[in-house]
């Protein structure tokens, strides 16, 4: 099971402290929400940001891209030292070519299936990228309301996980709740953010971090149920 640090949600005012306080507290990788405006209404992390969390971490970095132009990207994101890239499928001509890029350049590639997505329509790009991001809101805020059909979607995914040797990984609006039903149905990982991991400003630091890995790991670890 692996937990990401939604970094877009951190308090950037003590940006250092922050990713001092997640790697004591063992977060597993950072996700870094990139946004240009345009495929989603908002603006996410910079440059800057990546190199900066970067520079104070050896855990892996993830960025999740919503953003029209995604090949622009992929060698800056490589430079700043990510590790993984999830690409948003239909903002791409040519996803393919996008992924092989990634992969080109040592990085692992992910695609993410928005709400609106049918899995049948990216189905094909399974034989390259096998980490998959499932979108449990609208992409481009934190903060939003679990989308409840998203479940159905996340059941015909884990039906093809062995079929592709899959990663699923849950972002959005991930609550206690939703990782003890869907960890044990074989989800491998979410992103906490405003819900979990970041809920309350004046508790912030490494006790606080600590006590809500812990939590999220219980919830995954007691309800550990095969199907
Ligand atoms: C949304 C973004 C996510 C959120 C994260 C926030 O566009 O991709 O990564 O930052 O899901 O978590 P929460 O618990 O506030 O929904
Ligand atoms: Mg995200």
């Amino acid at each position: 099971m692996e937990f990401s640090a939604s970094m877009m949600c951190a308090d950037f005012g003590n940006l250092h402290d922050e990713v001092r306080s997640l790697d004591e507290a063992g977060i597993d990788k950072y996700h870094i929400d990139i946004m240009d405006g345009m495929f989603v209404p908002n603006l996410g992390m910079g440059l800057q940001d990546i190199k900066c969390i970067r520079s104070l971490t050896s855990k892996p970095i993830e960025a999740h891209l919503m953003v029209c132009k995604v090949n622009s990207y992929i060698d800056i994101l490589a430079g700043a030292g990510v590790n993984t890239i999830f690409i948003h499928p239909e903002a791409d001509y040519h996803p393919f070519t996008t992924l092989q890029r990634i992969i080109d350049l040592g990085m692992t590639p992910g695609i993410v299936i928005d709400p609106g997505t049918s899995v049948e329509t990216v189905r094909e790009l399974f034989n390259v990228s096998k980490n998959i991001l499932v979108m449990a809101v609208t992409p481009g805020f934190a903060g939003q309301s679990y989308l409840p059909y998203v479940a159905g979607k996340i059941r015909e995914l884990l039906a093809l996980k062995h079929r592709y040797g899959l990663s699923i990984f849950w972002d959005g609006s991930c609550t206690l709740d939703k990782i003890a039903e869907f960890s044990p149905m074989g989800v491998d990982g979410f992103v906490l953010g405003t819900n979990i991991l970041f809920k309350r400003k004046t508790t912030r630091g490494g006790g606080g971090y600590f006590s809500r890995i812990s939590e999220a790991r219980n919830a995954a670890h007691n309800s550990e149920v095969s199907i």
